[in-house]
């Protein structure tokens, strides 16, 4: 008898799902803060795959992050960030992380399949992650409010959400019959706008993309890592106070005080702050410029400030060649 034959019948017995080289190998550390929707596709890949990936329990933003050792390994300072248990694979970058922690059937078993789970993911960073940010983050105090970027990014996301409306319109998932790591990603990057501005009213319009969004959420590996995922109740409201508390943090400490007192001279060199009483007032106003891309469509730009040390935590831009 010959091997083959010999170990089929065993290998069929075993439990499924089998343990694969990739859930022993990519068992590590994600580095993260907590809720960051860049996490949760390692987190939720890894649900799927069986890998035992842990977020570290020390881990404070701003200061971890920030550490030699941290950046010994990690140079450019950012999350998520992930170590493989032996140490030997450290490796940013979300998408990368989480194609790491996934296994075959999210990856795609073909390199057809494969290059089509990566067009997703690259459609849902260039496409859907900055005109989202710059969409939601001033309805959550983060980013200053510009009416103009935020229609924009409103009509740029709607845009996208059209294009995906109608893929999904004879599909349950975005590449496969089953979840695959095309799903995962832009179902992370759409969370926000899920959560925060995508109201019942245009979701009415998004039939198709709304369906598959809960149907995701609903997966028990997608709600483990994300617990409820409720959508939006209503239209956004803009709270000027929100972005000024974390603008400009109410300090305490005798130590502020004194840095206070210093900084003072300089500060009334500088126009005094607009009460800033409707969104029209929040507005940049135009300036003048000899800069020949001024007549240029403008990109974002989002840079996010986190208590209590004003870490500028995020940039993403958005060119118009
Ligand atoms: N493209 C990267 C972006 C990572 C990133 O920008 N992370 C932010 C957190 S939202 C960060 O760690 N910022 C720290 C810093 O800029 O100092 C990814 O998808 O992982």
């Amino acid at each position: 008898m010959s091997m083959s034959k010999a170990t089929l019948p065993s290998l069929l017995s075993l439990p499924f799902p089998f343990p694969s080289e990739t859930s022993t190998m990519a068992a590590g550390v994600l580095y993260t803060y907590p809720e960051n929707f860049r996490a949760y596709k390692a987190l939720i890949a890894a649900q799927y795959s069986g890998v035992d990936l842990k977020v570290s329990p020390d881990f404070v933003f701003g200061e971890t992050n920030k550490s030699e050792a941290f950046l010994k390994k990690f140079p450019a300072g950012k999350v998520p960030a992930y170590e493989s248990a032996d140490g030997k694979v450290l490796l940013t970058e979300s998408n990368a992380i989480a194609y790491y922690v996934s296994n075959d059937a999210l990856r795609g078993a073909n390199r057809e399949t494969q290059a089509r789970v990566w067009q997703w993911a690259s459609w849902a960073d260039s496409e859907l992650l900055p005109a989202s940010c710059a969409w939601v983050f001033p309805y959550l105090g983060i980013m200053q409010f510009n009416k103009q970027n935020v229609e924009r990014a409103k009509a740029d996301l709607l845009g996208a959400l059209r294009v995906l409306d109608a893929h999904l319109l004879t599909r349950t998932f975005l590449v496969t019959e089953r979840v695959s790591l095309a799903d995962i990603v832009v179902f992370s990057t759409l969370l926000h706008a899920f959560r925060h501005v995508l109201e019942p009213a245009l979701r009415s319009e998004l039939v198709n993309v709304t369906r598959w969004w809960r149907t995701v959420a609903a997966q028990p590996q997608v709600a483990a890592v994300v617990g409820d995922a409720p959508l939006c109740a209503e239209p956004p409201h803009y709270d000027p106070k929100k972005f000024q508390e974390l603008a400009h943090p109410k300090k305490d400490s005798k130590k502020d005080k004194k840095a206070e007192k210093k900084e003072q001279p300089k500060k009334k060199e500088q126009a005094a702050e607009p009460a800033h009483d409707d969104l029209d007032e929040l507005e940049e106003k135009p300036k003048e410029s000899k800069d020949p891309f001024d007549s240029m469509p403008k990109g974002y730009v989002i840079i996010i400030h986190t208590k209590p040390n004003q870490i500028s935590c995020f940039v993403t831009c958005n060119y118009y060649y």
